[in-house]
């Protein structure tokens, strides 16, 4: 969904990894009650707020996820990922992110320091600004948040 209301600082690419399509429809004690809609909104909402325009992606393919950050270059002013699962396993998407040297935020609904172990590490934490984990939906917004006073500072 693209958010075209309001572009005047720029675009925030909002890019959703595997899985996150099903938000809302199971594991709410984990994920929340939110579907990906409602994150979508939300993320819209907030760049808008801050005079940015939201383009949000959501894919199930790590070669999708790369794609739209190669093509987030020359367009987008910052990048906020949830990359799902591939967070754990993607050198290619922590190597795009690398090479568009957009700043990027990573978020993850979920404490992941809190589950498995496998999810306490993550390949895209090091080439990201900043990492938001654990503060539900609510994480999208923050991230939103600090690329625009951090877009502001540069
Ligand atoms: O906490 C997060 O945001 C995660 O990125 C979510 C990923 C998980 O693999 C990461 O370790 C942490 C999984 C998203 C799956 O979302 C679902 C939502 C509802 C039902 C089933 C899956």
């Amino acid at each position: 969904m693209t958010n075209d209301a309001s572009a005047g600082r720029g675009t925030i690419l909002v890019l959703n990894g595997p899985n996150l399509n099903l938000l809302g429809t199971r594991e709410p004690a984990i994920y929340g009650s939110a579907t990906l809609a409602d994150v979508e909104q939300l993320a819209a909402a907030s760049a808008e707020r801050l005079g940015f325009r939201a383009d949000c992606i959501q894919s199930n393919h790590e070669g999708d996820l790369v794609d739209a950050i190669h093509e987030a270059r020359g367009k987008a002013a910052g990048i906020v990922i949830n990359a799902g699962a591939y967070t754990h396993t993607s050198v290619a998407i922590r190597d795009a992110i690398s090479g568009v040297s957009i700043p990027t935020v990573e978020v993850h609904i979920s404490n992941v320091h809190r589950r498995e172990e496998f999810r306490g590490h993550s390949y895209l934490s090091a080439v990201s600004e900043a990492v938001i984990v654990g503060a539900g939906v609510k994480g999208y917004e923050l991230a939103i948040e600090f690329l625009a006073d951090k877009l502001a500072r540069a």
